[in-house]
């Protein structure tokens, strides 16, 4: 009658252990949060978009299977640096002190990395900073200057620059997997900030991917040849594809169909660090790729190239976030080997979304859908069940409460923004969530000038007031109009909802503590200018 016995103490004993495993899965989660610069939802299989039948992102849309995919997640004010420090602090640009890129991070004030290394976590930033200020409270940090480079770029670290060889989506994985497998404490939780660079302007893709859409043809958006009617704001943009857009350095197209001078190139040094065998390698590619524009005449019709631009655009953006999608399968790869997908919270996002042609457009800044959106997928076994959707109205104004929340810390009152763990760990966002954002775009005068502005978006309606060398409000039914399009301001039969919507971006403002509008209007910020082509 022994050996029942020893049976039940070894089921104990097993039990036990269970239980410590589950109390393993109750340390502080670890926090892989990757964010890629201009990477938007229109590019991301996972959003339904009409671009999805010609992309795949198969790494990212895994985070949207294993874990919750947000619909309605927005930033702030869509511009890089501002977007960082919202990230940094749970604060709006107003109260972080960063509104626009000539702007430099205040470092002396409380982050969500301070708080959570204070905490005991080890913490590391690799990839694109562009704040200006040193990185505080993070044990590694190695990071692109300014906008970083595609090819060979530079880093700057506790030990100095250094250029290292390679492309740089690659070369953040690479680091991001050493530091993760090789570098850090393993007795601490980490959180790890991969910051790409990749798809921002001037879209240079990896060598393997320059011909990846040579042979798609892309749908164009519906309002790619948008007159903006209606809306002074966009009538006086400097971010058309058609008109705005380099055709040396953006679009990479040659002087002649036999010669590899670029057409209008303000800034060389992004072609001419490639090394002589990259650099023979990519002309003969472009040479290539360039041939049939030359062929067939494009440039003779306007309307054509405005078209054949959109195509190359697509080309080169789309080929550019493949490596991206390549860089978030292999950190996922790693985190299955190492045991950890388990306890570790992993987030895809951007800094903003970005125009992929709609209006006529490329880069962000406007307050529009395209632009205000992100895209939010995060994945945590734990904590999140699988398959999840949500459409609450989040914005990277959270994520600052959201990672201090899961590691178990207290929420600084000064943060603004609100713990998304609510929303995420149960099937519906609660009932008291919120039902508006508010946003503040600062940068004017400035590159590409889209206008100063600030607005609400709700459920339904979305609020501008583009301010500053113009007074001009834009409202929009986002239901019957989910284009922007129809700029319904001064139509009576909206005249009920006008009024709500003031009212309600009042009490936005007052929330959010945001200095009345008399107090801000005329601010004086340093110009930003922008090169432009003489042709
Ligand atoms: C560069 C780009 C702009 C872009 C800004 C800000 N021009 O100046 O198109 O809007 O960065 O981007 S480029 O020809 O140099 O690429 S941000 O993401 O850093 O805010
Ligand atoms: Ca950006």
């Amino acid at each position: 009658y022994l050996f029942p016995v020893m049976l039940l103490l070894l089921a104990l004993t097993s039990c036990k252990k269970e239980e410590q495993t589950s109390e393993v899965a109750q340390t502080p989660p670890n926090i892989l949060y990757i964010m890629c610069d201009d990477h938007t939802t229109q590019a991301i299989s996972a959003y339904e978009h009409p671009l999805s039948e010609v992309v795949e992102t198969p790494n990212i849309d895994r985070l949207a299977n294993e874990g919750i995919q947000f619909d309605r997640a927005f930033c702030t004010n869509a511009l890089c640096g501002p977007s960082r420090a919202v990230l940094l602090t749970g604060k709006y640009s107003h109260k972080n002190g960063f509104r626009h890129n000539a702007d430099k991070f205040d470092a002396s004030q409380p982050t969500f990395i301070n708080a959570l290394d204070s905490a005991g976590y080890e913490t590391a930033v690799i990839g694109k900073w562009h704040l200006k200020s040193t990185p505080q409270g993070f044990d590694h940090w190695e990071i692109l200057p300014d906008q970083g480079k595609y090819y060979n770029p530079d880093f700057i670290t506790k030990d100095g620059t250094h250029r290292e060889e390679g492309y740089s989506t690659d070369i953040i994985t690479d680091k991001t997997i050493a530091w993760m497998d090789k570098q850090r404490d393993k007795n601490k939780p980490f959180c790890l900030l991969m910051h790409h660079k990749a798809p921002h302007r001037n879209w240079m893709a990896a060598m393997r991917h320059l011909n990846k859409y040579d042979s798609v043809k892309f749908p164009v958006p519906e309002n790619y040849l948008d007159r903006w009617d209606g809306r002074k704001a966009l009538q006086e943009q400097e971010m058309t594809v058609w008109k705005d857009m380099y055709e040396g350095h953006d679009l990479k197209l040659t002087k002649t169909a036999d010669t590899d001078e670029l057409r209008f190139n303000p800034w060389t040094d992004d072609f001419d660090r490639l090394t002589p065998e990259q650099k023979a390698k990519w002309n003969e590619v472009y040479r290539k790729k360039n041939q049939s524009f030359f062929d067939e005449n494009i440039e003779q019709d306007p309307t054509k190239f405005a078209l054949w631009k959109y195509q190359r655009y697509m080309e080169e953006y789309l080929a550019t976030c493949e490596s991206v999608d390549e860089s978030v399968g292999r950190v996922l790869d790693y985190l299955d080997k190492a045991g950890l997908a388990e306890n570790t919270i992993v987030v895809f996002t951007s800094d903003q979304g970005f125009f992929l042609g709609e209006h006529g457009l490329f880069d962000k800044r406007f307050m529009y859908e395209e632009t205000l959106r992100i895209p939010l997928l995060i994945r945590y076994p734990n904590g999140i069940k699988a398959g999840t959707h949500s459409d609450a109205m989040v914005m990277n104004l959270d994520f600052a409460p959201t990672f201090l929340d899961y590691a178990g810390l207290n929420i600084p009152e000064e943060m603004q923004g609100k713990s998304m763990k609510p929303v995420m760990s149960r099937d519906s966002a609660p009932k008291d969530w919120r039902d508006a954002v508010y946003y503040h775009y600062y940068e004017y005068p400035g590159f590409h000038s889209a206008k100063r502005q600030y607005g609400i978006r709700t459920d339904r309606y979305k609020l501008i007031h583009f301010y500053n060398d113009i007074d001009e409000w834009e409202l929009y039914d986002l239901e019957k109009d989910p284009h922007e399009m129809n700029n319904v301001i001064d139509e009576v039969a909206y005249a009920d909802v006008k009024k709500d919507m003031m009212a309600k971006l009042e009490q936005q403002m007052k929330q959010y503590d945001e200095p009345p509008y008399e107090e801000f209007k005329d601010t004086k910020l340093p110009l930003i200018n922008m090169p432009r082509d003489p042709k």
